[in-house]
């Protein structure tokens, strides 16, 4: 696969997260501080990471929405120190004016949770700068996203609204090669849901569609559902920080099962994990 400015290799790519928010799930407040932030996008880099993914906006479950001018301030100086240094930078954000103001600052992927849902501005944006651009399954607000948590067949689901988003992106003049699907784990899902998705990878980015297969994107990264899986029937799921290991196992998983990137929040064991998964590839050709 393609995408122009992204890098290109014969494995599954790794993008590090750089959340400067106060809220985020896992990480929230640790990069908060502009310096901070820009330390350890470098880091990320430095351990492995292909891509550089900064956010401003916290999406955990029942996050409220921050402002756009404050989103822009928490995001626009380590965007710009990041390319400056010669990091591939993704902007995380909802809003086209931040995409846009990331995009002219060097960022190379519009990392959108909700797939243009959010911004009305976002399709016409993406149309007009021509980046990459990664379109999550995603059914509302953080601040409600749990109750809409209801599939009778989620995979099916998921691959019809992420096509009904494709159509419409196209049709607002989007290049189809530009395109990346996210099967939005943890947004609008239940534990079962997040698990039939990942393990039927595949058929997300084989969708019913001229221009399928599209590249997939899996940020399954510390989510509650691996805590969950972790953890003893009855008991809380595991903490966060203890999840770093079946992440490492679910991004072996899943870049055998031919996704495109992996987003995830600790570089180093994941960047091993894509290169065993492309060794395990390439043995087992026939
Ligand atoms: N999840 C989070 C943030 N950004 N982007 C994509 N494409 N897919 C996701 O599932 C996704 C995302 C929330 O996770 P975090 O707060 O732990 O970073």
């Amino acid at each position: 696969m393609r995408l122009p400015g992204l890098p290109v290799r014969d494995r599954c790519l790794v993008m590090g997260v750089v959340n400067v928010t106060p809220d985020s799930f896992s990480d929230g407040g640790l990069w908060f501080r502009e310096a901070d932030a820009i330390a350890h996008g470098l880091e990320l880099l430095d351990s492995g990471a292909d891509i550089v993914d900064v956010g401003g906006e916290s999406t955990r479950p029942g996050a409220p929405r921050v402002s756009e001018k404050e989103e822009l301030r928490r995001v626009e100086p380590v965007v710009a120190e990041l390319v400056e240094k010669g990091a591939t930078v993704s902007i995380d954000t909802m809003r086209a004016a931040v995409a846009e103001m990331a995009v002219r600052a060097g960022a190379k992927l519009v990392n959108d949770v909700s797939g243009g849902l959010a911004d009305p501005a976002m399709a016409s944006l993406i149309a007009r700068i021509d980046v990459p651009y990664v379109v999550m399954h995603w059914r509302g607000q953080s601040a409600d996203m749990d109750r809409r948590a209801v599939y009778s067949d989620v995979v099916a689901e998921v691959r019809a609204e992420l096509t009904s988003r494709v159509t419409e992106l196209i049709r607002a003049g989007v290049d189809p090669g530009r395109l990346i699907l996210d099967p939005g784990l943890g947004f609008a899902k239940q534990p079962a849901h997040n698990w039939a998705l990942l393990t039927r990878l595949r058929e997300i980015g084989e969708l019913d569609h001229p221009d399928a297969p599209f590249p997939v994107l899996v940020a399954a990264s510390r989510k509650r559902f691996i805590g969950r899986m972790l953890a003893s029937a009855g008991d809380e799921p595991r903490p966060f920080d203890q999840c770093d290991g079946a992440t490492v196992a679910l991004t072996a998983l899943v870049a055998t099962g031919g996704a495109w990137c992996v987003r995830v929040h600790a570089v180093p064991g994941n960047a091993d994990a894509v290169r065993t998964a492309a060794r395990w590839q390439q043995e087992s050709a026939p």
